[in-house]
């Protein structure tokens, strides 16, 4: 079985009958979705709440029903890959482009567990560009920001024009030479006029699910 396809899977184990639960985005938990949809065909009753509309689209193939923030007061669980993971279980995560309702939704939740192949286990963030969604007006001004912060920023882009997040924003790919403290950046980058939010989640993860050296499932 493939990596992803293994973590992915596995997460569903964590979703029970009557649950609210956050959707991530990406190709892990494109696993966890499926499966959580063919769990649903056979009589187990959720509401998914989507991170992105790509997201949304596949749960509405695979027929989980969907709620939105004003039908609900709490999310259960909330299920997401990531693009880097700490020792300490901080990430690295938006390189899908959907940082922003992926945060919103992790932080709504009671539980929040990422769903990661052992390529995303690192020592100590940083190696991936952080991702950071800025709003389009006075774009300019906030990359130099960013420089000042000590970050290369690089406009994503997709098809030879700017990439525009689900919000309707850009994303500024940020290689730091070093990331020596993530709570400190992750603050700092915030403060920045311009910057809707970054890709670092910093203590947010209460669980990670990935395989060992031995490939088996680990739960950290
Ligand atoms: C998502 O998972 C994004 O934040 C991230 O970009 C993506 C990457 O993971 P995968 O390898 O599962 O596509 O949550």
């Amino acid at each position: 079985m493939n990596e992803k396809k293994e973590v992915g899977e596995k997460a569903v184990d964590y979703v029970e009958e009557g649950m609210v639960v956050g959707l991530g985005t990406g190709s892990t938990v494109f696993y966890t979705i499926s499966k959580l949809g063919n769990l649903v065909q056979q009589g187990l009753s959720i509401k998914g709440i989507p991170t992105s509309k790509q997201t949304e689209k596949l749960a509405i193939e695979v027929g989980i029903p969907l709620v939105s923030f004003h039908e609900i007061n709490q999310i259960d669980v909330a299920i997401d890959g990531a693009d880097e993971v700490s020792r300490d279980l901080d990430l690295i995560k938006g390189g899908g482009g959907a940082l922003l309702r992926e945060k919103i939704i992790a932080k709504a939740a009671k539980a929040f567990i990422v769903v990661a192949d052992p390529h995303k286990m690192v020592d100590k963030l940083g190696s991936f560009p952080l991702p950071v969604e800025v709003v389009p007006f006075g774009f300019e001004m906030t990359m130099k920001y960013l420089q000042e912060l000590g970050g290369s920023p690089q406009l994503r882009q997709k098809d030879g024009i700017p990439f525009r997040t689900d919000n309707g924003n850009y994303i500024f790919d940020c290689s730091f030479p070093e990331i020596t403290s993530p709570e400190d950046l992750e603050k700092d980058l915030n403060l920045i006029p311009g910057v809707v939010d970054n890709g670092l989640f910093i203590g947010m993860a209460d669980k990670v699910i990935t395989l060992n050296g031995d490939k088996n499932i680990s739960i950290n």
